[in-house]
């Protein structure tokens, strides 16, 4: 007997027709009239499959007595309520493990760009500016000093890129890393004082909204940059646009949006900002190992009553 699964939202053509040959799969995509769909399949549904950007609402757990597991596609448990999930007795998996690497090449793809101004200086190129004179300077990467948010696997991934690039490395986290061989700042004003580039690798959760305060963007000073690769809304956005718009700070290279994929229209209209749509994990060989575990942790969890790659 096959097991019943909702699916939250499509992740890719291999995983939805691997999920429906071993699944029973409802999509919440096709899903018109929400009370009929769980007085007919809420009883029957056990498990969900998502990604981390959609999560499951609250309101949809609790319309299925018998779920049992979430798989989720992602890193980030924002949007799936884990003290409700623990309370039910239901368990969460993420893709843990599966895009640390991608997500720090993303991180240091969008610092190079936005410091070196590759983007920008595509456009000047493409624009045919470069016929009337020559681009202006940058900034140096190399030999900077970087303060990451957030030292976690992938954190210490973006330190390891940056000491190839012979850079000074400090971090904050609630706690320092035991082991770790970069400099502790318990005062995030501190690090963003203290660092070139601050960057972002925080999970985004309710202890982290906002966290990137106007103070911390103030201490960064106006030759610092802001990388964003966790959420949008570990960033007080309107103070960052105000630091950006404002001479504050020189730049920001963001992934990740508070409303995305809304990006607000000051953001778009400046050059001192290298904009992504959220792709940090967007390689087709990490998506792949992602979309991978998402099936094993439910293929695991219907064997043995234990997912691969809990989220607590
Ligand atoms: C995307 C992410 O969610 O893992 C996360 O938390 O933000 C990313 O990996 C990706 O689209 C996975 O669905």
């Amino acid at each position: 007997m096959k097991h019943t699964l909702l699916q939250m939202c499509p992740l890719s053509p291999t995983l939805d027709r691997q999920l429906t040959e071993l699944f029973t799969v409802h999509k919440w995509s096709d899903v018109t009239d929400q009370e009929v769909f769980f007085k007919e399949h809420g009883n029957a549904i056990v498990g969900v499959a998502t990604a981390a950007p959609t999560g499951v609402p609250n309101d949809i757990i609790n319309h299925l007595p018998n779920l049992k597991v979430i798989s989720c596609r992602g890193v980030g448990m924002d949007k799936i309520d884990l003290n409700l999930a623990k309370q039910k007795k239901i368990q969460v998996s993420g893709t843990f493990g599966a895009l640390n690497e991608c997500v720090a090449d993303m991180a240091f793809a969008l610092l190079l760009d936005t410091v070196r101004e590759v983007s920008t200086a595509d456009r000047y190129v493409r624009n045919g500016e470069w016929l009337k004179g020559r681009y202006p300077l940058t900034t140096r990467v190399s030999g900077k000093r970087l303060g990451v948010v957030g030292m976690g696997e992938i954190g210490s991934l973006v330190a390891k890129r940056a000491q190839g690039f012979d850079m000074d490395i400090a971090y904050h986290n609630r706690k320092p890393v035991e082991g770790s061989p970069h400099l502790f700042k318990e005062n995030l004003e501190e690090l963003a004082e203290w660092c070139d580039f601050l960057v972002i690798t925080v999970a985004g959760n309710a202890h982290t909204k906002n966290l990137i305060s106007r103070s911390v963007l103030q201490a960064l000073g106006k030759e610092g940059f802001l990388i964003n690769v966790s959420r949008g809304f570990v960033v007080d956005e309107d103070a960052l646009i105000k630091a950006l718009s404002q001479g504050q700070i020189k730049g920001a290279g963001l992934d990740v949006f508070v409303e995305e994929p809304k990006v607000p229209s000051s953001l778009l209209a400046m050059d001192n900002v290298v904009l992504a749509p959220h792709m940090a994990s967007g390689t087709i060989e990490t998506r792949k190992d992602m979309e991978e575990l998402v099936l094993e942790n439910l293929k695991y969890f219907f064997e043995s009553g234990q997912v691969k790659t809990p989220a607590f």
